[in-house]
């Protein structure tokens, strides 16, 4: 269930009568987690706020330029919780499962409106667009470094302004990031388009495998692949995305190992064919182009199970 966002004040009002503030994402996050989290955290403290950004884990190795650990702040218990880009509660890492979440603002049309206030708008193209938005709104400058990491999370949601869900209003918040300060080359450039020789190395060892079944196109990336590789993240090195581009396929799968009994599942989809419905069906979740779920089961079974269902889910479609 999602709301239609309306009460930006409300929100404001909020944040206006806290003290400290905890921003908080999902786990493993991506370019838009991060960039909201980083981007509305800078911003609110230079408001007077004290913030602590809640990032649990080893960020992935392409967005460490953007990282603010050395001020990640320190958490209170009696913290305002600002969940961002987080459709379930249970994606939050372990320690907030059961915390009293106070705000919730995403783009994700599967979230499921946990928070006491909820800021769902599934028409942005990123959570750091609606972030960006609000900050406005609310009157609330946007330093450089803030305008920056809000660019990022627009620039890796949209894959560089290409996904459909790219709006005129997309592109004016960039502009208006870009004259906050933002530096668009540079971000793009780090954010999307350079990659390490471990990553390359590990998409040549995922691609060998590409396989291709009527319309869908999947590969696998294997513990013993990221072994190899020398490749230390436990991301997909943004192989999902090359995956989706590849014109042969309605929907494209990346199976990512994470060990004996778990696989990271993303989905892509250039048609009408809706992966979020699929991903659902394993518990994950996303958007009806990029879906994702993280499966509990060894890697064979899972291709299997997830393989004839995407089929039986195309078929329904088509
Ligand atoms: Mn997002």
């Amino acid at each position: 269930m999602t709301e239609t966002p309306s009460n930006s004040q409300q929100l404001l009002h909020v944040i206006q009568n806290a003290t400290h503030v905890t921003l908080i994402s999902h786990i493993r996050p991506d370019g838009d987690a991060i960039g909201s989290l980083v981007g509305m955290g800078l911003a609110l403290r230079a408001y007077g706020k004290d913030v602590f950004l809640a990032f649990e884990e080893t960020l992935p190795q392409r967005f460490r330029f953007i990282e603010e650990k050395e001020k990640k702040g320190t958490y209170s218990s009696e913290s305002l919780l600002i969940a961002l880009d987080c459709a379930d509660q249970k994606r939050m890492p372990k320690h907030f499962h059961e915390k009293k979440v106070d705000i919730n603002i995403d783009h994700h049309a599967t979230n499921e409106s946990f928070a006491a206030i909820n800021y769902v708008d599934p028409n942005a193209s990123a959570t750091a667009e609606i972030v960006t938005e609000l900050l406005i709104t609310w009157n609330i400058p946007i330093p450089a470094a803030a305008a920056n990491a809000l660019l990022m999370g627009i620039i890796t949601d949209t894959i560089g302004f290409r996904t459909p869900n790219t709006t005129p209003h997309t592109l004016k918040t960039a502009a208006f990031l870009m004259e906050k300060g933002a530096n668009l080359t540079d971000t793009y450039q780090q954010a999307l388009s350079d990659t390490s020789w471990e990553a390359s190395i590990l998409w040549g060892l995922a691609l060998n495998k590409l396989q291709k079944d009527g319309n869908i196109i999947y590969t696998v990336i294997t513990c013993e692949d990221r072994q190899k590789s020398g490749f230390t993240g436990r991301d997909d090195a943004d192989l999902t995305n090359f995956l989706s581009s590849i014109q042969d396929a309605d929907v494209s799968i990346l199976f990512n190992q994470q060990d004996e009994n778990s696989v990271k599942v993303s989905w892509r989809s250039r048609t009408d064919i809706n992966v979020a419905n699929i991903a659902a069906e394993f518990g994950g979740g996303g958007h009806p182009a990029a879906a994702g779920a993280e499966i509990e089961l060894p890697l064979q079974l899972t291709q299997r199970k997830v393989l004839e269902i995407t089929k039986t889910c195309i078929s329904n479609v088509n």
